[in-house]
């Protein structure tokens, strides 16, 4: 049996099974290459800035930060500082992020220099005056603001934070149908038992891998995916700071020949559709995995049959920290999300919490030792989700007479676009907010792909007409002012939403509308 002592630094436990390759590449990026050995130097470089700098063991540092060799150093330095790194979604608005100061009280936050400007209006709307560091190149930093360089040149720092294999090591944001991002605490001994159970036993990673992953670093699957798990193994990891669109994705999968490729459902119907698909040759992948969202069963066929190889496709949450719940090598099922992975148990429930039989739908629940300790400052969201040793997904499911589950649905109003979670209730107040618009529902609707895109239903005020301009006006509206992956896709105009007699929207029909 694993077991985690209990005193285990994950950043000093990854730098410890790296000691002996420090000539080995750790991370390629779009401009530098980063070894073992000067990984192992920056992360005790930037451990001990962080503590010059006055933060102090368990408080919190932001990171605002596009994937670059920069990131794994500042979490992994912060990390062995015994700081507590707060990656988070750099596509949000200042709003956003002025929250994300203010509910983790941050200590300092670090940021990449074309992020600069968004985030000082962050802090300017939060009110916090905390020290900054920037990293990548730049034209004068402004006033009292460090560059990362600078954070780089302490000293090594002598010795690990002696951190508790339980105690909190680092927060993701996680966001709800209704109410501000969670802060997600998840412990040292989390990120041990995703690399065990998951990178290693299923994925199977090793140490003459390369591995890309689309999803950034700030996502839970992008973290396991670009630094747990190949840093856990050895293995090289190619990071991207720009968009994953498939030109960019098929352009890094010739140049950098990853054997291993991490995706989700709308890159893989993008590549498969886009004039650049390289050929079968061309490219040097071994093992894909798909998380997000479903991957329909036509995209997971078609890929295979022009790469000759596989897509794992798999459930996680940033709860789980990564995927449970997954189809394995020589036992994949497309269209299916697959079985339990091994050091994971998963229960269908009823209503009353109790078991559902094969073949009926219930809502998803998981035990497994990566789970987070909790959500930081919202009690009664922590007891809705984590329930003991059981984690609630918020997803519905049915398990098959052989064990495969596959998705049916959420249990909550969420709506899964590109990977993304999108609340509709958050897009519906935004639209709201418009002087055309007098009511409207936001609900998924599956595209010609079967992927969900998201659609407004709308009733304009008298006078305005609904026609082709009043959508795009609105889709830039809410554009403006959320994150890019939640506006919606098309805006639907209606005389009247439909209703039940108490006056609630029926979302069902506007659901099976065509
Ligand atoms: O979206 C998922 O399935 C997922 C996978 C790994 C980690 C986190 C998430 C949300």
């Amino acid at each position: 049996t694993i077991r985690v002592p209990d005193r285990f630094n994950f950043a000093h436990h990854i730098l410890a099974l790296n000691a002996d390759r420090p000539s080995k590449l750790a991370y390629i990026d779009d401009t530098c290459e980063l070894t073992y050995g000067e990984l192992d130097r920056r992360v005790k470089a930037c451990a001990a800035g962080l503590l010059a700098l006055g933060v102090r063991p368990e408080e919190r540092v932001l990171l605002v930060m596009q994937d670059s060799v920069d990131l794994p150093v500042a979490f992994l330095g912060a990390l062995l500082a015994g700081v507590v790194p707060v990656p988070v979604n750099t596509l949000l608005p200042p709003e956003d992020h002025a929250y994300m100061l203010g509910d983790s009280s941050a200590r300092a936050v670090i940021t990449s220099a074309p992020l600069l400007a968004g985030l000082q209006q962050a802090m300017a709307l939060a009110g916090v005056d905390i020290p900054l560091i920037v990293a990548g190149a730049i034209d004068g930093l402004p006033h009292g603001a460090l560059g990362f360089g600078q954070l780089l040149d302490h000293a090594p720092l002598a010795a690990p934070a002696a951190s508790a294999a339980d105690q909190f090591a680092f927060w993701l944001y996680s966001s709800g149908s209704t109410g501000r991002p969670k802060g997600t605490v998840h412990s040292h001994a989390n990120l041990f038992w995703t690399a065990e159970l998951y990178g290693k036993a299923v994925l199977g990673v090793r140490e003459d891998d390369i591995v890309f992953s689309v999803a950034k670093l700030f996502f839970a699957y992008g973290l396991g995916n670009a630094l747990t798990f190949p840093l856990y193994a050895g293995a090289t990891t190619v990071l991207m700071a720009e968009r994953p669109t498939p030109q960019a994705v098929c352009d890094r999968l010739v140049r950098h020949q990853p054997t291993v490729f991490c995706g989700v459902p709308t890159l893989y119907v993008g590549l498969l559709a886009s004039d650049c698909l390289p050929s079968k040759t061309s490219v040097a992948l071994r093992v894909c995995t798909s998380a997000g969202e479903a991957l329909p069963q036509h995209i997971g066929e078609r890929f295979t049959n022009h790469f000759g190889c596989y897509i794992l496709d798999g459930l996680g949450s940033t709860e789980m920290l990564h995927i449970f719940l997954s189809n394995q090598p020589g036992d994949i099922r497309y269209g299916a999300t697959g079985k339990p992975v091994p050091g994971y148990d998963v229960q269908l429930r009823d209503d009353a919490g109790a078991p559902v039989a094969a073949g009926e739908i219930g809502d998803l629940y998981i035990r497994g030792p990566s789970s987070a300790l909790m959500y930081w400052n919202n009690r009664a969201k922590s007891q809705a989700t984590f329930l003991g040793e059981w984690t609630r997904s918020g997803d519905k499911y049915v398990v098959d007479a052989d064990g495969y589950y596959t998705y049916s649905g959420r249990s909550d109003d969420m709506l899964k676009v590109s990977g993304q979670y999108v609340s509709p209730i958050e897009v519906e107040s935004v639209l709201m907010g418009h002087e055309a618009v007098c009511e409207c529902a936001v609900v998924g609707a599956p595209d010609s792909q079967g992927l969900t895109r998201t659609v407004a239903y709308v009733v304009a005020h008298t006078g305005r007409e609904g026609n082709a301009a009043l959508a795009e006006e609105l889709k830039a509206w809410v554009k403006a002012r959320l994150a890019p992956h939640k506006y919606p896709r098309d805006v639907v105009f209606l005389v009247d939403l439909p209703k039940t007699a108490t006056g609630k929207i029926q979302r069902f029909k506007l659901r099976a509308a065509p």
